[in-house]
């Protein structure tokens, strides 16, 4: 007779449980672009000839480890620079703080920021007052900030991951979703229900969300829309479908006249991609850009710099595996003669 061992220790404690052993017998492709304090989910833009990235800031904290995300509990923003690939990473400081944006009260978890005639702007989410994901925008007159948030969130902005592309027209897209800690399933019905709705295996996942932004770039100037990721066949993508549905950190760019359409595939720890011809979707499903990495979440964002591609993503090397305290880091991103990604591990 065997023995069943009951287990209430959540998904994000067992993979740190496994990574603080693991973590000493990697060897990494690429470092942390920054030692002196933790940083996640890179978004990198080049504006000016030189690459800002908009992470977040990891910090320590007593909040327990759970499925919930309490453990990411970051409280501001710190913005980075560096002039050229392996060239040195400028620290800008503090730009953001939660303390100076009214409606937030913690939780600040991963940005983006976009650029409009010189202004350039930092949307971010955040818990609101009533623990309810939303996302903020921030305005400075430079990529470095320091930025000033606007007194609201984004109205009918929520969930989590906010992802800026500006299309080659001069329009605004703003992506944005997660499951999970990010609250993506308590918005089925339209409105916040404090309780999580999640379809069933066989039936279409939870999509991520996009909208266009307004001329001045401060709210969404249509009704969110749904992006849809479709399989080989052309049905979306089922909720059981764990190493292939989106969870969250939706990342898009543009190569050779075809949408890339990028995330985080969760709980199987992968960055995956699908491509359409429209920012808007749909996207067909086409394969893993980046193998799991050490820690709990992965989180991405690609960017041209000086006619080669890069891949922003974060690990926990630098924490010896503690699933909140990431680092930054990139490496070259590929692509084979027919457009797709040459998929990257990130450690030999
Ligand atoms: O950093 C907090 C959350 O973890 C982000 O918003 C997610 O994408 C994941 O990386």
């Amino acid at each position: 007779m065997s023995t069943k061992i009951e287990t209430t220790k959540s998904h994000a404690e067992l993979t740190q449980e496994r990574d603080l052993q693991k973590a000493a017998n990697l060897t990494a492709i690429a470092q942390p672009l920054v030692n002196h304090m933790f940083t996640a989910d890179p978004s990198a833009h080049v504006f000016n000839g030189k690459i800002f990235i908009y992470p977040s800031h990891d910090i320590a904290s007593d909040a327990p480890i759970n499925d919930n995300g309490d453990q990411y509990a970051m409280r501001d923003y710190h913005v980075f620079s560096l002039n050229q690939i392996d060239g040195e990473v400028t620290d800008h400081g503090n730009v953001l703080d939660v303390d100076d944006v009214d409606w937030a009260e913690k939780q600040m978890w991963a940005p983006d920021a976009a650029e409009k005639n010189g202004l350039y702007y930092l949307y971010f989410p955040a818990r609101d007052y009533q623990g309810i994901f939303r996302l903020g925008v921030a305005v400075s007159d430079k990529p470095e900030g320091p930025f000033k948030a606007q007194p609201e969130p984004i109205k009918n902005s929520f969930s989590i991951d906010p992802a800026i592309y500006q299309d080659e027209d001069n329009q605004y897209y703003a992506f944005f979703g997660g499951i999970w800690g990010g609250q993506l399933q308590r918005w089925s019905s339209g409105t916040y229900l404090a309780e999580d709705h999640y379809p069933a295996d066989d039936q279409p996942a939870l999509l991520p969300k996009v909208a266009k932004l307004a001329d001045d770039m401060l709210e969404f100037c249509e009704d969110v829309r749904d992006v849809e990721i479709l399989d080989e066949n052309g049905e979306l993508i089922k909720a059981g479908d764990n190493d292939r549905r989106f969870f969250e950190g939706p990342w898009l760019h543009k190569y050779n006249d075809k949408y890339y359409f990028s995330y985080s595939t969760g709980d199987t720890h992968k960055i995956v991609y699908a491509t359409g011809d429209s920012p808007y979707g749909p996207f067909t499903y086409q394969g893993i850009i980046l193998e799991p990495v050490l820690g709990w979440t992965t989180h991405h964002s690609i960017v041209e710099f000086e006619g080669k591609w890069y891949l922003f993503y974060h690990d926990c090397t630098l924490s010896g595996g503690q699933t909140h305290l990431r680092s930054i880091k990139m490496t070259e991103l590929t692509y084979d003669e027919n457009g797709k990604i040459n998929t990257i591990k990130p450690y030999k």
